[in-house]
């Protein structure tokens, strides 16, 4: 990093640009050169990135979140009007003359619940909007209330009275169910979860051991089998704990430096044999900017990281597609941190109820049937780019986030749900939200079997 970059960085993270952090930002640390065992060669990797995003650094009009919302709405209306329940869909502008059952496409711009359990929701279609009535008196609809998320785009189907629409059933965009195919040969991905380098909480020994399987060094010999057959490593992102993340972070930080916190895992990155491929995405902790999509880790932080011939760093979201071979089209995995997760666990009281951080796989049903990593405008910082990034529009075979720092393993219509766990113990920023990170668990996907194993390195 340059001077000027360095300035810039430092008055990003509210500190004083003095000349001695200017110089321990400016000045590289070496790389450690590490020898790497000679990858045994049964069978090669193929790593294609379908879908990441780096359009030009621009600034936003009013005018561009319009049209933002108006594309996710047609996006996610033209889902809707494929199903046969829609075929009687109208617009909210001519409710008034409907008696018979209808149905409307529409997004929920307000949410208000009465004392007793009704649901008083705003509609919005382009055409107008009206209050809709949801009552809990059908047990189907009562269950599907407690699903709703401001800003989601849904078919509402009832009957227009007055002014409002009363609700009967409620459809989400959905995805269809999917088969996912499997590849000839046996091959895995392991998903790496949060690292958070540089934080005293940071677990070097467990991290380290993971490192010694992937090298075939560490486990039974079944386990070094599986290594062995482990051909994809991705990194969920918080690849770093990050510098000035939150208030009085420093004192938890056994690394202050945000060069060399790239340049601990680089370390730890490089000793992965050359015949698997790794992925790293960014999540909230790490040096780029915080609205999603996040761009790939920069260059100038993470140049260590860069240097490592089979790393690829990626934007958040992403979808990549491993292991395509002549007669397997590959999966295609999405990636994305799960940064929206907090709020959804937070908000949404059948997710809360289901069992909240302890079910990422239920948020990533939750995402999935909304087709959105972000449905409601806000559960994370995004910008409305008017190719909306966290659209779910090609429906991927595996779904995989970090961020909760909790390993689990799901299906949703065939789709495979992965969430890291992470390298990083129980913070006291943790302990005062009474949030119980599991550390040190990476979940393993079989592409030949497509079922996954989880194994734990304490
Ligand atoms: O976030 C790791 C996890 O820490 C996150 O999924 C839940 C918990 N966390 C983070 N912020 C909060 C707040 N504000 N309330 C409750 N729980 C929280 P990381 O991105 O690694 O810091
Ligand atoms: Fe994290
Ligand atoms: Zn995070």
């Amino acid at each position: 990093m340059d001077t000027q970059q360095a300035i810039r960085f430092l008055l990003e993270q509210g500190e004083l640009p003095t000349k001695e952090k200017i110089r321990e930002l400016t000045t590289p640390e070496p790389l450690i050169q590490v020898e790497k065992p000679k990858p045994k060669n049964d069978g090669e990797t193929s790593l294609k990135v379908v879908q990441h995003f780096e359009f030009a650094p621009k600034k936003f009009n009013v005018g561009e979140f319009t049209s933002y919302f108006r594309n996710r709405y047609n996006f996610l209306k033209n889902i809707l009007l494929n199903r046969a329940e829609t075929a009687n869909t109208t617009s909210i502008s001519r409710l008034a003359g409907f008696r018979d059952k209808t149905t409307i496409i529409a997004i929920i711009s307000d949410v208000k619940k009465l004392h007793t359990g009704t649901l008083k929701l705003t509609l919005e279609d382009l055409s107008g909007s009206i209050t809709a009535i949801v009552s809990p008196k059908n047990p189907e609809l009562a269950k599907k209330m407690q699903y709703l998320t401001h800003d989601e785009v849904l078919a509402f189907k009832g009957s227009a009275g007055k002014d409002v629409f009363f609700v009967d059933d409620i459809l989400w965009p959905d995805i269809p169910q999917k088969t996912v195919p499997t590849s000839p040969d046996e091959a895995y991905i392991a998903f790496c979860g949060d690292v958070h380098a540089g934080s005293n909480k940071f677990l070097p020994k467990e991290f380290g051991k993971f490192i010694s399987w992937l090298r075939g060094e560490y486990g039974s010999p079944a386990q070094k089998e599986l290594a062995q057959k482990t051909k994809y490593v991705f990194l969920l992102g918080d690849v770093v704990d990050g510098v000035g993340i939150y208030p009085e972070q420093k004192k938890e930080l056994d690394i202050g430096d945000i060069h060399r916190q790239y340049d601990l895992v680089a370390q730890f990155l490089a000793q992965v044999p050359d015949d698997k491929q790794i992925v790293v995405i960014p999540g909230n902790h790490d040096a780029v900017r915080l609205e999603e999509y996040q761009p790939s880790l920069y260059k100038d932080f993470a140049e260590a990281i860069y240097k490592i011939p089979n790393v690829t760093c990626v934007s958040n979201p992403t979808i990549v597609n491993v292991h395509a071979k002549d007669d397997y089209p590959g999966v295609d995995v999405m990636l994305y941190h799960g940064y929206s997760f907090d709020y959804f666990v937070d908000s949404v009281e059948a997710l809360r109820n289901a069992g909240g951080y302890d079910v990422p796989e239920k948020v990533w049903e939750f995402l999935l049937k909304r087709r959105h990593l972000a449905p409601t405008y806000g559960a994370t910082l995004s910008l409305p780019f008017a190719d909306d990034p966290l659209l779910i529009k090609k429906i991927p075979d595996v779904v995989a986030s970090g961020h909760v720092h909790k390993a689990r393993i799901g299906q949703y219509k065939g789709v495979n749900i992965v969430s890291g766990s992470c390298w990083q113990a129980t913070t006291n920023f943790q302990i005062r939200v009474g949030h119980k990170p599991e550390p040190a668990f990476v979940p393993l996907l079989n592409l030949k079997t497509n079922k996954s194993q989880m194994l734990q390195f304490r």
